[in-house]
């Protein structure tokens, strides 16, 4: 059985009852998840994790921004090793899947490894993100960023939530902040499973979507400031109404991302209104622009025609407008090796796939940046995902993992 054959896969059942067993820490209203990062919840979420890693024979690093590394030993102690995982945090309203399939789908490798008594040559590191989402603390992919380098620790640590809770306070108050120092491992390569959060996959028929590249993302926060006042007695030509210039600025990038179609997407998903009472016309709208592309040129356009368009807006309407750049990274292009790798697997084990730009973020666009990296995708239905109705088939979190193992394995070296 020690070899990597088509006959080598996981078990798909130990799979999908772990997923559903951590989908009941930090449930949502409608049946997903709200397990948002540093939370108690997330905090649950990590002691079961822990558990399941100890109780598969791991041994657990933890670095200063609390992402969690269980380490299962290879033959060769000196060899890097093959990293393996994605998040446990979840969205606020976010399915049982987005993250989840990619760490419980590396543990899922270990423990069949486990089962089959395979040693590899170089040791396997399952690996749980802190802070993929991005939402609680912006911006995203967080804790991978500093791995990366590409995001200063100090900076990270100062991040804010709503309530202006600081993300180095919460780590520690859920006592996760651990002892390494952020980036100092060295991976031979990193590999991640995640559901595809679109509709291409299911639309085309594919099991397998063999990832190549991801697309850029630019998050632009923005501030634009009118003037609090009576939404009864204040005469229509004083107002300077701050919920104009969001309504304008939404529409302006919808338009600026529909120029670009199918290569570009533009929404604003955080919105805060101040003071947000029925009879005070809006003082302040903060709100965050979320514009992505896999062409760079595209991106950075996009964000140089809103940030030429919105000020005058504002203006007209009386309102001032800011700026500031809370999350970016460019367009991905994921290790050629790695991906063959991954398409090597999925054609070994006889499932559909075929090659796909991923529209979200992953962890794994950063640690690209320090290590040869590749992503598995699965189909989820209606490519329904940042929701809590998101859903997928065991057979596609099966097919995903399997196709996930042998990558790992092939990359990490059967010995006996
Ligand atoms: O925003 C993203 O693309 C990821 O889901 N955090
Ligand atoms: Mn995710
Ligand atoms: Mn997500």
């Amino acid at each position: 059985m020690n070899q990597l054959n088509s006959n080598l896969r996981i078990n798909a059942d130990r799979l999908w009852d772990s997923i559903h067993e951590m989908a009941k820490i930090g449930p949502g209203v409608r049946g997903g998840n709200n397990r948002q990062t540093l939370t108690d919840a997330d905090a649950e979420g990590r002691a079961l994790f822990k558990r399941w890693c100890e109780e598969a024979g791991l041994s657990l690093g933890v670095d200063q921004m609390g992402t969690m590394f269980a380490r299962r030993e290879g033959a060769d102690p000196d060899a890097l090793p093959v990293y393996v995982g994605s998040h446990l945090d979840t969205q606020p309203t976010g399915g049982r899947y987005d993250g989840v399939l990619g760490v419980l789908g590396a543990l899922e490798i270990v423990r069949t490894l486990n089962d089959l008594g395979i040693r590899t040559k170089h040791p396997i590191v399952v690996t749980n993100w802190t802070n993929e989402e991005g939402t609680r603390f912006s911006p995203a992919m967080l804790a991978s960023g500093v791995f990366a380098g590409v995001i200063d620790q100090d900076y990270a640590y100062n991040r804010t939530d709503a309530e202006g809770k600081r993300f180095i306070d919460e780590l520690e108050r859920i006592g996760w902040k651990g002892e390494e120092e952020v980036g100092a491992r060295k991976m031979h390569a990193f590999f991640e499973l995640h559901i595809e959060q679109g509709p291409i996959l299911e639309a085309e028929g594919k099991d397998i979507g063999v990832v190549t590249h991801g697309q850029g993302l630019r998050w632009i926060q923005c501030t634009v400031t009118g003037k609090g006042q009576h939404t009864g007695s204040t005469p229509m030509y004083m107002r300077r109404n701050a919920g104009r210039g969001l309504a304008q600025i939404t529409e302006l990038v919808h338009e600026i991302a529909m120029k670009h179609q199918p290569n570009a997407v533009g929404a604003i998903g955080h919105i805060d209104i101040y003071p947000n009472s029925r009879n005070i016309i809006p003082e302040k709208a903060v709100f965050t622009i979320d514009f992505r592309s896999h062409i760079l040129d595209i991106l950075t356009g996009m964000v140089d025609e809103l940030l030429e368009k919105a000020p005058g807006l504002c203006e007209a309407l009386g309102c001032s407008f800011e700026w500031e750049d809370v999350g970016h990274f460019d367009p991905p292009a994921f290790d050629e090796n790695c991906v063959a790798t991954v398409r090597r697997a999925a054609e070994r084990l006889g499932y559909s796939h075929m090659d796909i730009v991923s529209g979200a973020g992953h962890d794994a666009c950063w640690v690209n940046r320090v290590a040869p990296t590749a992503m598995v995708m699965c189909p989820c239905v209606d490519g329904l995902s940042h929701n809590e109705d998101e859903e997928i088939s065991k057979e596609w979190a099966e097919a995903g993992t399997n196709v996930l193992c042998h990558a790992v394995l092939e990359t990490a070296g059967i010995v006996e």
